[in-house]
């Protein structure tokens, strides 16, 4: 893929900003003109912009990309003619605000698109070229669904906030509503933040069997591929997703960007895209589902994460994303919880809270938030039992070794067990604890944690490099 920029002056070759000019190649019909960007350390190229030979000797293909610069208005036509006539490249031109409605070869043809002065210097010239491609997808996807009465967006089966987030915005996309384009799952919703995320936004995802399926005419499948299910699935239409592909899945419409850190973000790009309205619900089932699935922009998010992110955090409705975080306590579980802290247990500056029989999991990670504030303090281990297994959450400040270290080397051999530097989290089955242990499992975590933190610990990395021999970080 090559960038190209056809010009009739200089200013071009300032606003692509100097990372941009050594992959971009610049063409223009005076050899003057030639000289200068030149000397200014661009790749330039002169001859007859209108014509077919350029284009021909340049052997300019699909995936080039052409942005048409040129001041005069009337040349400007003309060499975007050409360019749509010899070429089969997707095209930005730059027109100014009193032209953009007017009919011409920008606002005709599908492969190009007309774009401002401003949104250019604000956007960058290759942010707005891929706009362009992603606006002639959208073409492509909302052709898929024309006449097609049953849409059916198929998500994975315990859903996530990206899944939900991303199956809202494909239904705001084909313009349907729920009953025409159901959300759907063969599983349930289960984790609590994730059901309070549907109360609040009042979203509805139907549950159904894999025969259903037959019922629609179009099934999509959003952040998930087809492998995932355990069902045998008949041929899918849609596919949208940011998980590594592992199968060939033959479909309509396929977009997998494994680099991307949410499915949302690329929704989110052809909303933008289709210059499509934004509800304040939708934004914010977005902006919650690119900060739950990349660990609010730590984990595996790239700068089209952040772009999606910034571009909807002024729509979205903060207030609600506060409440879906933070897990409303069940009323059930205060005595439980008042209980716990009638005696927690504090080794050294290591603090154990055990909850006992819990109604929500999604409480121990809570506590042990709340835990890390006690006074001489630094890690904070909490425990509860759910559904006949013990959850447990360690925290610390991210000074000391890595948590999710740690807890592996203790809880691995019993159950899952893992995490990042300063929060980490394991689950066991109370049937993998013998007897006795799991008669009181809080004497049984507490031991083993401490085993590995007073012993194993010490060899295990520092979670930063520290002087020349340091340890790698986690
Ligand atoms: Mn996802």
């Amino acid at each position: 893929m090559r960038y190209i920029i056809l010009c009739d002056d200089e200013l071009p070759f300032h606003f692509v900003g100097p990372d941009h000019r050594q992959e971009i190649l610049f063409l223009c019909e005076d050899s003057r003109l030639q000289k200068r960007l030149i000397r200014r350390g661009a790749k330039c190229r002169c001859g007859r912009l209108r014509g077919r030979a350029l284009y021909q000797r340049l052997k300019i293909c699909p995936t080039d990309r052409i942005g048409v610069f040129l001041r005069d208005e009337k040349a400007r036509g003309q060499v975007l003619q050409a360019v749509m006539d010899h070429t089969d490249v997707y095209a930005i031109t730059l027109v100014e605000e009193r032209t953009r409605k007017r009919r011409s070869v920008a606002s005709m043809h599908p492969r190009v698109r007309s774009v401002l002065m401003v949104e250019l210097v604000q956007n960058g010239f290759i942010n707005e070229l891929e706009k362009t491609i992603c606006a002639a997808e959208l073409r492509t996807l909302r052709s898929i669904f024309h006449d097609q009465e049953r849409v059916l967006l198929l998500v994975q089966y315990d859903p996530d906030p990206d899944a939900v987030a991303s199956a809202l915005a494909m239904r705001t996309l084909l313009s349907r509503n729920k009953l025409s384009a159901p959300i759907a799952t063969f599983g349930r919703v289960t984790r609590p933040e994730n059901l309070a995320m549907l109360k609040l936004l009042d979203i509805e995802v139907i549950q159904i069997g894999c025969e259903e399926l037959e019922e629609y005419n179009r099934i999509v499948l959003l952040d998930v591929q087809p492998s995932h299910f355990r069902e045998e699935l008949p041929p899918v239409h849609v596919i949208i997703d940011h998980h590594p592909e592992n199968e060939n899945a033959v479909c309509l419409f396929k977009d997998i960007r494994p680099n991307y850190g949410a499915t949302s973000t690329i929704l989110q790009e052809y909303l933008h895209a289709g210059d499509v309205k934004i509800t304040q619900k939708l934004a914010t089932a977005l902006l919650y589902g690119i900060k739950t699935d990349t660990l609010l922009l730590e984990r595996e998010a790239i700068e089209n994460d952040l772009r999606a992110f910034s571009f909807l955090y002024p729509m979205v409705n903060h207030r609600l994303i506060r409440r879906m975080e933070r897990p409303q306590l069940p009323k059930e579980d205060l005595s439980v919880l008042s209980k716990a802290f009638h005696k927690p247990s504090i080794v050294e500056d290591v603090i154990f809270v055990h909850l006992d029989d819990l109604t929500r999991e999604d409480i121990v990670p809570y506590i042990a938030d709340f835990c890390l504030e006690v006074e001489g303090i630094e890690w904070a281990v909490v425990s509860g039992v759910y559904d006949r297994k013990v959850v447990v959450s360690a925290r610390n400040y991210g000074t000391t070794r890595s948590a999710g270290e740690l807890m592996r080397a203790a809880f691995s051999a019993y159950g899952s067990a893992g995490g990042h530097r300063s929060m980490a989290k394991a689950v066991i089955p109370l049937d993998a604890l013998n007897e006795k242990d799991a008669k009181d499992p809080q004497r049984f975590l507490r031991r083993r944690f401490l085993e590995v933190y007073q012993t194993t610990l010490k060899s295990l990395p520092l979670p930063r490099p520290v002087g020349k021999n340091g340890g790698k970080g986690d």
